[in-house]
């Protein structure tokens, strides 16, 4: 019997909020893959809307964790990370991908430290360059248009921009030593919303545009790369990946629309047989 694909997710424990880890868990493991977990620390909550969270950093226990991974003789086909506390851990993500890889690895990294041209709490321009660094290492890198902008030094100019804009963006990124990127939040229409995806070599950008909804949701980031991570690991082409997450996406956010009280985080739980159905179909 084949051996199953397992991935590697690296992002912090939000302990309530529906973002990072307690999404690409489930996410991931709904897409039928095996899914081991390094959490870079632990907050009570996320920083987009809440105040006075406690965080744990737990950098000083990611370099035991990878030794005995070594040890073990662990090593996983896919590896994704999200969001990380610090630059320090941005280089020992460099070492877990040299140390955990499989042979024909995948590494995915999604930078996740900013968005609306703003950087989430905590951060700095120096991380946004590491993070820079770290996409460098990469086979997929997962920005939205703010952190392709800050990881590039390119402008950020809000709404507005035209395909060049797009394209300047993306062979930045494909300079810094990515091999494909997918960049999300991209939107040409008012009414449009959508990925774009380039590859090293590719002539043209090519796009998955769907509609876009009143409003935006935390975490969505996050339950887009995870659903695009398995995907991905089941064998799906970057652009179908990308537009199958996308969806995904669109019906956790459509699932939250109606209810005001939950600001924090999408509903993603009620879109999972979407994500199921999409990936063995
Ligand atoms: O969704 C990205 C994310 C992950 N983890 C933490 C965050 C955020 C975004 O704000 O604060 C702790």
């Amino acid at each position: 019997m084949a051996t199953d694909k397992k991935v590697l997710t690296v992002q912090d424990i939000s302990c309530f909020g529906q973002c990072s880890l307690t999404v690409a868990l489930p996410i991931i493991s709904a897409c039928g893959v095996e899914t081991a977990i390094l959490p870079s620390a632990v907050l009570s909550t996320h920083t987009g809307g809440f105040s006075g969270f406690t965080v744990r950093d737990l950098t000083d226990d990611i370099p035991g964790i990878v030794d005995h991974w070594v040890k073990e003789g662990l090593a996983f086909d896919a590896i994704y990370t999200g969001y990380l506390g610090s630059t320090r851990q941005i280089d020992m993500i460099k070492d877990i991908f040299r140390r955990v890889a499989a042979p024909g690895a995948v590494k995915i990294v999604d930078p996740a430290m900013a968005d609306h041209g703003k950087l989430y709490f905590g951060f700095d321009e120096v991380y946004a360059h590491a993070m820079g660094g770290l996409c460098g290492e990469a086979d997929i890198v997962l920005p939205n248009i703010t952190e392709a902008a800050m990881m590039t030094d390119a402008p950020y100019v809000g709404e507005g921009y035209d395909e060049s804009y797009i394209r300047d963006l993306m062979e930045r990124l494909l300079a810094l030593g990515a091999k494909t990127v997918v960049l999300t939040g991209v939107s040409y229409r008012p009414e449009q919303l959508g990925v774009a995806v380039f590859s090293r070599g590719d002539r043209e950008i090519s796009y998955y545009f769907h509609e876009r909804l009143p409003k935006s949701c935390h975490g969505t980031g996050d339950i887009f790369a995870a659903a695009f991570t398995g995907a991905l690991v089941q064998g799906k082409a970057p652009l179908e990946a990308a537009t199958l997450a996308a969806d995904f996406t669109l019906a956790a956010m459509r699932a939250t629309a109606d209810d005001d009280s939950h600001w924090y985080g999408a509903k993603f739980e009620k879109a999972l047989p979407i994500l199921t159905a999409a990936i063995n179909h």
